[in-house]
């Protein structure tokens, strides 16, 4: 089994702590898109959206999210043969949907300061023009995922497109708040794949230094937030990129990549 992902991808995230709960071995393949490795040929001729995640089992193919976690459910079930292993509820699989409803994309993008998301916005539409040159037969596949860039970069300037990012949200942490009154974890006494969607959410929120103001403000998931982290899967998969100091190593080399690649038309 393949994974294709990065710890910058919150989608990623949400299938690697499922795979690590699950205690799945997989093959890992880094496919960072800020330095627009998702745009190479090769990960391009597979999956023409470039995005991340990718699941590969043989010649099965999975790119959304949510099919891949429950697909996920399904192999650790046959591979334990553990008759007692339950799948996931109704209410697990609601969860999982709402969570997967709110996309981070414009929100996260609106945080991050223009002089770092400009230039990185820049180096990806010249790694799409030289893609497009290197691989004639992808040209309209890398043709549309420049249209899509530049129509990312129209929306951030319309604030409605991110006022209603933000508002869903919001909604969305009231209603975990209210649940986390209720019981431990999202879907009830017990960790479930529905606490492995919500993970990411929040530390998406920290990592944007929002962690005060969105998670400090609601108690249940302060408390909540404060026990998951606690767990091995949350250390490997998002901890040892983004807690503390980490987080600017992390981002720094990124960021060196793409200038360094920027400065000297590399692409
Ligand atoms: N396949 C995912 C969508 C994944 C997605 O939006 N991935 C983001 C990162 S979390 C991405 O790869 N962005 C890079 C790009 O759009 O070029 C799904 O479940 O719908």
């Amino acid at each position: 089994m393949q994974l294709y992902h990065h710890a910058f991808s919150m989608d990623s995230q949400k299938v690697r702590l499922a795979l690590e709960e699950k205690g799945i071995d997989y093959t890992s393949n880094h496919v960072n898109p800020i330095t627009a490795k998702n745009l190479d040929a090769s990960f391009f001729r597979m999956n023409p959206s470039a995005r991340l995640p990718v699941f590969q089992n043989g010649t099965h193919i999975i790119f959304d999210t949510i099919e891949i976690v429950q697909y996920i459910e399904r192999i650790a079930f046959v591979s334990t043969g553990a008759n007692d292993m339950a799948f996931s509820n109704m209410e697990v699989i609601n969860w999982m949907k709402k969570i997967q409803q709110w996309n981070p994309k414009f929100f996260t993008l609106s945080r991050i300061p223009e002089k770092y998301r400009l230039p990185v916005s820049k180096f990806t539409r010249r790694v799409l023009i030289a893609r497009m040159a290197e691989s004639p037969d992808l040209a309209s596949a890398y043709h549309r995922k420049l249209k899509e860039t530049y129509e990312t970069e129209e929306k951030l300037k319309t604030p409605e497109v991110v006022k209603r990012s933000r508002e869903q949200l919001i909604r969305l942490l009231d209603e975990v708040e209210s649940k986390l009154g209720e019981t431990a974890y999202l879907a009830g006494e017990e960790f479930s794949l529905a606490d492995v969607m919500l993970i990411p959410v929040l530390a998406r929120l920290v990592l944007l230094n929002l962690g005060d103001e969105y998670i400090g403000t609601r108690p249940n998931v302060a408390e909540y937030w404060e026990l998951v982290k606690q767990r091995p899967s949350y250390r490997k998969v998002i901890g040892k990129y983004f807690d503390g100091w980490r987080r600017y190593k992390t981002l720094m080399k990124t960021w060196c990549f793409v200038r360094f690649r920027s400065q000297f038309k590399v692409y």
